[in-house]
């Protein structure tokens, strides 16, 4: 919003935004630009800067999932930016579904390219004519590759800071096998590493789901995808992981020899991630006070304000002693921080609580007499006072119980906002008063059932994000609560970003 895009970083004190299902939209428009996180005011549409707040908890994203590549033998690499138009065309599906979200690159200086190019939208077509340079025999596979950049689609939705943006800061895999079980196996690898970071070290989940034919990436043979449900009841696809079988290879003339000595084209895979993750780790632990960090994304996990009241001790001796607390919870690696600034006590509460800090230790004259401080849950308020020798292991405590905690609350939403619906009535209830997901027995995820989800669409104003490969189907004799006709899944509806 305009009024949004001109705002400063205002007292922190003025942070005050309820986080339920109405105001939601509100409340992370404005942590955004309070915490920090981004600056709209650069003036291309859905390029807004990712700031050193925002920037770190993004970084922490895309290493985490570097490093989980690295151990499942995914190197990294790095592609060009420009695409020359013949190849985003050579897969068919895949150029129709992304040529209308191409920025387009037509001059050098005053000299007209020889070939128009696209700013990447996804590396794809990139990637895959050096891929079919690089394989020659089976012994060349697994081929399995990843890169952290940027990618670039002229979204006509409206854009929205890490939700939505034109210029996509994310991580993509790319893998080539010699058998369609070796690709499908990657991805479920691919699944584990991102539920070890959405579940595990972020606190939060979706539904795992496989999109209906109509709906799935452009060029894949299936594409599953996470669908986070955000406190709006809106959901949002955080992950994309799809299954390529042999179409790609077949159109790029990636084949190797196999076993056999027999040309075979190969069987690949790619997913990615971007900063989606980051938005619905940020929303579902928000507070009406501002961010709730799981660990791992805070720049600061312990902020110490030392209380300078009273004559008991020097000035000098509270900040000292903050400093040597802060030093020994840096050397157990924690990241620790003193802030010495000049604000009040309460100010800088404030300030690092709407910040999302973890804990906040608070050292005063008494505690340095004492030789104990005083820590705070940013999650529940809860405040322990520790002995000055137990800090480490008392932040560290501090740090799992709130992530644990955070995390409970994280899957309890979700848990919560799954409603299985067997009339319209109860589709239409659960999308609009509840949120979330409604589950609906559906007649089929083929391009016969396109216009059901239409019609789903002007029922409750959700639409048919695919079905759960893992869960049972309806029982014989369910009926699809849109068409009457005999169920074969449970649909998933819902309205998304
Ligand atoms: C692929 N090719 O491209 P995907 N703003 C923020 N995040 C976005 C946006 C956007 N405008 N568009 C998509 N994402 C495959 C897999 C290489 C990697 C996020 O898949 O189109 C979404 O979370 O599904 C999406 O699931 C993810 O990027 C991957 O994009």
């Amino acid at each position: 919003s305009p009024a949004a895009a001109t705002a400063t970083a205002a007292t922190p004190e003025t942070f005050n935004f309820p986080k339920d299902r109405e105001g939601f939209a509100a409340w992370y428009d404005n942590i955004m630009t309070f915490a920090d996180i981004v600056d709209r005011r650069y003036p291309v549409k859905g390029m807004p800067i990712l700031k050193p707040y925002g920037y770190f908890m993004h970084n922490q994203i895309m290493k985490f999932a570097e490093q989980e590549w690295e151990s499942q033998g995914i190197q990294g690499a790095q592609f060009p930016v420009l695409i020359p138009a013949d190849f985003l065309g050579r897969e068919k599906e895949h150029v129709k579904g992304f040529e209308k979200e191409c920025f387009w690159v037509t001059k050098g200086g005053e000299n007209d390219l020889e070939t128009k190019c696209a700013l990447r939208p996804t590396s794809e077509t990139a990637m895959y004519p050096m891929y079919a340079l690089w394989i020659r025999s089976f012994r060349d596979l697994p081929l399995k590759m990843y890169q952290t950049n940027s990618v670039y689609r002229y979204e006509t939705k409206d854009t929205r800071p890490l939700i939505r943006v034109r210029e996509i800061p994310w991580n993509e895999g790319h893998t080539c096998h010699a058998t369609a079980a070796d690709a499908l196996d990657c991805l479920e690898q691919a699944w584990g590493s991102y539920t070890r970071m959405t579940r595990d070290l972020l606190g939060f989940t979706g539904v795992r789901i496989r999109r209906a034919v109509w709906d799935k990436f452009a060029g894949s043979e299936h594409t599953d995808v996470l669908d986070t449900i955000m406190p709006c009841g809106r959901v949002l696809q955080a992950v994309g992981a799809h299954y390529l079988g042999q179409k790609f290879a077949r159109v790029f003339d990636i084949k190797f020899l196999n076993k056999e000595n027999a040309w075979e084209y190969a069987y690949m895979t790619c997913f990615g991630i971007s900063t989606r993750i980051l938005a619905a780790a940020l929303a579902i632990h928000g507070d009406q006070k501002g961010l709730v960090l799981p660990p791992m994304l805070a720049q600061k996990q312990v902020v110490i304000v030392p209380i300078l009241v009273g004559k008991k001790t020097s000035y000098e001796e509270v900040i000292n002693k903050a400093k040597e607390y802060r030093d020994v919870l840096m050397r157990a690696g924690i990241r620790a921080y003193v802030d010495d600034t000049p604000s009040s006590p309460g100010e800088k509460f404030y300030y690092w609580e709407m910040k999302g800090v973890p804990l906040r230790m608070e050292v005063g004259p008494r505690d340095v007499q004492n030789g104990t401080c005083v820590v705070v849950r940013r999650d529940t308020g809860e405040k322990s006072t520790i002995q000055g020798a137990d800090v480490a292991a008392a932040c560290r405590a501090g740090l799992d119980a709130l992530l644990a905690n955070i995390r409970a609350k994280g899957l309890e939403f979700h848990r919560t906002h799954i409603t299985t619906c067997n009339t319209v009535e109860e589709m239409v209830h659960a999308i609009q008063v509840v949120g979330g997901f409604a589950r609906i027995p559906f007649h089929s995820m083929g391009m016969e059932a396109k216009v059901s989800d239409e019609r789903v669409h002007e029922l409750c104003g959700g639409e048919v994000r695919g079905f759960s490969p893992a869960e049972e189907v309806p029982a014989p004799g369910t009926l699809c609560i849109i068409t009457g006709k005999p169920a074969t899944v449970w649909a998933y509806v819902a309205r998304a970003y």
